[in-house]
């Protein structure tokens, strides 16, 4: 090493970091990059699949709400704004902060501020903190953060798949009114994908044959697992907590707990549809289950 001079050194530090290098030619000051968020909470009737509807409290108008996306060593500017009367907050399972200094719920009509700084790659729930707290999931208040890792994943045909969960029975409108007892029983009525019953059964995600899909996934709950699986193929590769660090090969399903995410790998051979679901079957069967279409 004493015969390398610091210069050349410093070069090679640089150039193994694509980040640095970015740096280097950009000739911005910053190694990593700021990433601000703000999110609205707003109470909002939502088509949820089956001709039905709920009264949902979401996280930007959608359920789930929007996918946060930033890479390993940003830092994470979070700005919640509570458009609604009742108190709500965010836990995002991606930052390592005291939760009583920041996961704590605000009144209606006002809004909160932190920071963190994603140091862990993985696709991770985040969720709203307020209690009940099986309410204001069931009710709507879920979405994903993806870190990725600091040198990026490979390219990929790339889908976010959000497991949910709806408790309730329809009145005469098609309108599912929250069942709190159902929910303290962990009895959903449907359980969905991307918060929309058989969403993908109508209409079916398009991939090509030999390309490699990658599924980042969260199951929000509240309460049920979720053991993943795409009929006809098997995991080349399934990362726990969606971490490269937390590597599965050939799995055939895959559980994932509620508050908990992975990320699925998989290639398809042939043309043709490839049902992806919820292999506890009765799941499966209340919402939890849409096609692949595989064409040449
Ligand atoms: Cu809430």
């Amino acid at each position: 090493m004493h015969t390398m001079s610091i210069t050349s050194r410093l070069k090679l530090t640089l150039f193994a970091c694509p980040a640095v290098m970015a740096t280097l030619f950009t000739a911005s000051p910053a190694l990593t990059a700021q990433r601000n968020f703000t999110i609205p909470v707003q109470e909002k009737v939502l088509d949820i699949g089956s001709g039905l509807k709920y009264d949902a409290w979401t996280y930007g108008g959608t359920v789930p709400g929007p996918v946060l996306r930033v890479r390993q060593g940003d830092r994470v500017h979070i700005h919640l704004i509570n458009d609604m009367e009742i108190a709500h907050g965010i836990d995002i399972h991606a930052a390592q902060i005291a939760p009583s200094k920041h996961f704590a719920p605000i009144p209606g009509k006002t809004d909160l501020s932190y920071d963190f700084d994603a140091e862990v790659p993985g696709a991770f729930m985040y969720h709203c903190s307020a209690p009940p707290m099986v309410t204001h999931i069931a009710n709507g208040m879920y979405g994903m953060m993806i870190v990725e890792p600091k040198d990026g994943w490979p390219k990929a045909h790339e889908v976010t798949i959000e497991q949910g969960e709806y408790y309730g029975d329809p009145d005469d409108n098609g309108l599912v009114a929250g069942d709190s007892k159902r929910m303290m029983d962990e009895r959903p009525d449907f359980v969905v994908f991307n918060g929309v019953i058989e969403k993908y059964a109508d209409h079916p995600i398009s991939i090509k044959v030999g390309e490699l899909v990658r599924i980042f996934f969260v199951n929000a709950g509240p309460n049920r697992t979720s053991d993943f699986h795409v009929v006809g193929t098997i995991f080349s590769s399934v990362y726990r907590s969606g971490n490269p660090a937390n590597a599965f090969h050939g799995v055939q399903s895959f559980e994932v707990g509620p508050g908990d995410g992975a990320i699925f790998e998989f290639r398809v051979h042939e043309a043709g549809d490839y049902p992806f679901l919820d292999h506890a079957i009765a799941r499966a069967y209340k919402g939890a289950i849409g096609i692949f279409r595989a064409t040449p």
